[in-house]
């Protein structure tokens, strides 16, 4: 495959380039790689993908940089008195916006939109203005549509997402902490750690003057969340060698401040933290170093390339690796289309919708395969870990990553690497202040080889005079659509594959650095020591979804297949007796609840039409099947995530849909654990759900048992979680019997030769698999340093 040759070297010399282009630079080099024709004039390459239209306008579209300009100019507009500061101008005691986003349409409005000839819903714009000028200061989201801005557009509360009692307000001490409000925590952290910079330099050789003095020699990190319920606020500071890796490179001492409102003068120390010793004062602490008592026993790296993602020598080099390795091509050309304006994807029956928010990244409306809805939403609402360490920063370390505006960090992925060659790229665009901007390619699209045949037998039949042998196999490949988010120090990708039989799988795996801790020899229990004076922290991920299902239409209900053991009796089996056999146990969930996987799958869970059955009679439905790491949060009752993470404590969940329940945390909730703004177990009110409109919420995760290899970062192929979503009777039999990607051989082995006849559907071998490539022998590794290109 001379194509993939070309590609393999051209990614290889850009490799040796060290010079810093922007991402989209290299990925440019590599697809005009791609795409240059070869010499012996087979390409493997297959342009863009086909153009579909999509049925409808995209409703969910997030809204466009000029609403978002508009919208700005209309809130800075005095006349609506929201007494707005610019924010570079801004201190704590100003109102200003923090960002603008997309509130989607109700579904109740969408609906007959999408099934009807009802209006297009209105466009809203989501608003977040930090108020630090009224006398709660705090931080409150608004409503402000219809959108384009015009003379019907009215401003107002976003209150009605958030079920804890306050609507869209957050007290100012549980405000997100943006670089406004750590300003007025940094002089006092400042004077603390400038007054023990005698200690630290002694300890540690390093010292903190405050975050952009020239003396300093430490970079800092406060553990999360800041608050138990927004009437206290603290900081639990660690320090780190500073540098791209300084999540690996963490130093035994930490900072322990309340800084409770918004005035300075209010805040205090509250001790530190170092040889797992407490000292509340600096003159205890003083006292203890002075007495010799804190010398540390192991010495953290101040160069950190050991934890850098690039090619170590060191590890020496493994037999013909110089060679690219295999990849996967859409051979045939491109078997999806796509409407890039409406963001709508078509594939092998399948068909969606797309938006984007910064709070959750990449989301689906409308999945409908071979045109009957399966389900109405598909989308990510937390992506949540919680650490655990005998250190006030791991123990005070609960993230949910919507805080940090998760689909802000979706950015440029590498072709042939993050997603394979010739895969269809994506921009997305969010909005910061009154300006917009685009991550390039941070969304692809491929359809892939499964790796394995979807369906295949091989049988024999006939008659001694004319016996022969069938084998039929169709071809397994589905469509993935792929978002990377750089969330801080973790790399979640997030995969939705769209298989030809009609099921979906749902998968996340993790990359990325470890928030470790430094090591101490005695603290085994939290995690392994991981490099020389670093621990990898012990922790849980816990990746919340919602998947609204509307199975042909919207009244479904929940089937749970319990398989019990009964005893039985058969009179032609006189000589048992009693015997046990399994049974279904079928019954229909009544109200919502959160419930877990049964234990070794004995129960099969459906979202189902009770009304609309299939050729047979059962009812048509799709199928929860379990995957890979799906688990909930380990600790139910921490002080750190109390009531403000109930999404991440059970598997499974199902409630009625409502339009005040669109999502199952609010990304400002992390400093709330007592007093949640939003409490997810508030949507279990009892309320029925047979042949209701249904919602089911589900969890994949990872406990991460930390190790030696994840340094430098942790590794996709064990950190990974995933879900499936498979017809259950939908159909009247299984969806690959119209594909004509398959094969169906006959072999007559009547006669000594035998007979083949080959049906290959009109479907051909893709031609660039023509020339086989001849292996490439390698002599040693270190001669072989020139790829073979002639195949
Ligand atoms: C507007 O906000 C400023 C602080 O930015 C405050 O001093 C002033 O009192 C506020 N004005 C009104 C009318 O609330
Ligand atoms: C959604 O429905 C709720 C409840 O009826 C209503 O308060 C809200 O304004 C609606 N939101 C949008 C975006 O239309
Ligand atoms: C609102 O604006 C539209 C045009 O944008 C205009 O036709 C209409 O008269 C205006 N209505 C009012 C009440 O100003
Ligand atoms: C730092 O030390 C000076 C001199 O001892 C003292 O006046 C000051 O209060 C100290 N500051 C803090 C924040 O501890
Ligand atoms: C102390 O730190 C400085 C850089 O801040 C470094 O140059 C020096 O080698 C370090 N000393 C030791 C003993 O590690
Ligand atoms: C940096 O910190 C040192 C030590 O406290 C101090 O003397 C110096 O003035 C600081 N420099 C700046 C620019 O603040
Ligand atoms: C992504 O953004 C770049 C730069 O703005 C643009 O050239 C490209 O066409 C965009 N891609 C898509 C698929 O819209
Ligand atoms: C955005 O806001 C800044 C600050 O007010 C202003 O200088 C700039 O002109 C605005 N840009 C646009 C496109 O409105
Ligand atoms: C064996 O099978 C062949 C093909 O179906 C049929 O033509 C033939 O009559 C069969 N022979 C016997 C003996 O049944
Ligand atoms: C089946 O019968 C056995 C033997 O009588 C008994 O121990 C067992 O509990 C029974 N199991 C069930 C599921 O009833
Ligand atoms: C079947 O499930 C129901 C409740 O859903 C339970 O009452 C019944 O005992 C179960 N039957 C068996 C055989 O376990
Ligand atoms: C669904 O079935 C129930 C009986 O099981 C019937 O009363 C109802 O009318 C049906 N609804 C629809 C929409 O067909
Ligand atoms: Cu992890």
């Amino acid at each position: 495959m001379k194509g993939i040759a070309v590609v393999g070297l051209v990614a290889s010399q850009l490799a040796a380039v060290t010079a810093l282009p922007p991402l989209g630079y290299e990925r440019k080099l590599v697809r005009e790689a791609l795409t240059a024709r070869d010499v012996s004039g087979i390409s493997c390459s297959d342009g863009p993908a086909p153009v579909a239209t999509a049925p409808k306008t995209n409703v969910w579209a997030p809204i466009t940089p000029e609403d978002n300009r508009a919208v700005w100019d209309l809130l800075y507009n005095p006349a609506t008195g929201l007494n707005l500061t610019l924010p570079d101008d801004a201190t704590v005691t100003d109102n200003y916006i923090f960002w603008i986003d997309t509130i989607h349409a109700n579904k109740t409005g969408v609906l007959p939109y999408l099934d009807g000839d009802g209006p297009l819903p209105p466009k809203y714009a989501r608003v977040v203005i930090f108020e630090g000028s009224r006398s709660d200061p705090g931080s409150q989201e608004y409503m402000v549509g219809p959108l384009p801005v015009g003379n019907t557009t009215i401003i107002q509360p976003y209150d009605y997402a958030f079920n804890g009692g306050s609507g869209g307000y957050v007290p100012f001490n549980a405000r997100y902490v943006d670089s406004t409000k750590s300003a007025i925590v940094t002089p006092l952290m400042t004077a603390i750690m400038t007054n023990i910079s005698d200690i630290t330099q002694a300890l540690f050789n390093a010292s903190y003057f405050g975050p952009s003095n020239r003396s300093t020699t430490l970079t800092t990190t406060a553990g999360t969340p800041v608050s138990f319920d927004g009437t206290q606020q603290f900081r639990n500071i660690m320090f780190r060698i500073p540098g791209v890796a300084s999540y690996m490179t963490p130093i035994d001492f930490f900072l322990l401040i309340n800084c409770p409102g918004t005035d300075p003068s209010k805040f205090s120390l509250k001790g530190f933290v170092t040889n797992e010793q407490f000292f509340e004062t600096e003159a205890d602490l003083r006292a203890a170093f002075e007495a010799g008592e804190l010398a540390q026993e192991y010495t953290q790296t101040l160069d950190q390339s050991w934890a850098l993602v690039d090619y170590k020598p060191e590890l020496g080099s493994r037999p013909f690796d110089r060679q690219p390795a295999p990849s996967s091509i859409e051979l045939g050309g491109k078997r999806y289309a796509i409407d890039m304006k409406e963001k709508y994807v078509e594939y092998m029956g399948w068909s969606y919708y797309m938006s984007y928010t910064r709070l959750h990244g990449i989301t689906f409306y409308d999945i409908k395969f071979k045109g009957e809805r399966i389900l109405y939403e598909l989308s990510l609402q937390e992506a949540m870990a919680q650490y655990a360490g005998n250190q006030p920063k791991a123990a005070n370390t609960v993230y949910h990553d919507t805080y940090y505006s998760l689909g802000v960090d979706i950015a440029t992925m590498i072709e042939g690497y993050d997603c394979p060659f010739g895969a269809t790229f994506m921009n997305v665009t969010y909005h910061e202040l009154n300006a917009s901007t685009v991550n390039q390619d941070a969304v692809c699209l491929f359809e892939s080889d499964s790796g394995y045949p979807l369906s295949r037998h091989r049988y024999g039949g006939g008659n001694t005079s004319y016996p022969f042998t069938r084998l039929g196999v169709t071809k397994g490949s589905s469509l993935t659509v792929r978002a990377i988010a750089t969330v801080g120090n973790y790399d979640y990708m997030f995969d939705y594959s769209f298989h030809v039989d009609g099921s979906i799988e749902i998968t996340v795996r993790a990359s990325g650095y470890l928030q470790s801790s430094f090591y101490y020899p005695d603290q085994g229990a939290w995690g392994p020591r991981i490099a020389q004076a670093t621990q990898g922290s012990l922790h849980d991920h816990i990746i919340n979804y919602k998947a609204d299902f509307d199975i042909l239409g919207t009244e479904n209900s929940l089937q749970v297949s319990e398989l019990v053991v009964v005893n039985v009796t058969q009179p032609w089996f006189p000589e048992l007796g009693s015997f046990p056999q399994m049974q279904l146990n079928k019954s229909m969930m009544t109200v919502e609840q959160q419930f877990n996987w049964a234990p070794n799958n004995e129960a099969m869970y459906v979202v189902l039409n009770e009304n609309v059955t299939n050729a047979w009679g059962e009812p048509r439905g799709y199928r929860l099947v379990p995957g890979k790491s799906d688990l909930h949060l380990t600790i139910l009752d921490s002080p750190w995530s109390f009531k403000n993470s109930e999404f991440a404590k059970s598997h499974l969940a199902v409630t009625r849909q409502h339009d005040t329940e669109p999502y199952s945390n609010s990304w400002q909730n992390i400093n709330l654990p007592m007093a949640p703004q939003h409490d997810y177990s508030l949507f279990f009110d009892g309320e029925s759900v047979e042949k209701e409109d249904l919602v089911v919420w589900f969890n994949l995760g990872m406990h991460h048992y930390t190790r030696a290899e994840d340094v430098p970062v942790t590794l996709f192929t064990e950190a990974q979680s995933s879900i499936q979503f498979a017809p259950q009777n939908f159909f009247d039999r299984a969806q690959d019997g119209d594909l004509l990607n398959r094969r169906y051989i006959v072999v007559d082995q009547s006669t000594e030769e035998g007979v083949l006849n080959y049906e290959d559907y009109g479907v051909p071998l893709p031609q660039c698999m023509v020339a086989p490539s001849e292996p490439v022998l390698e002599i040693s590794p270190t001669l072989s340093y020139e790829f073979e290109a002639e195949l």
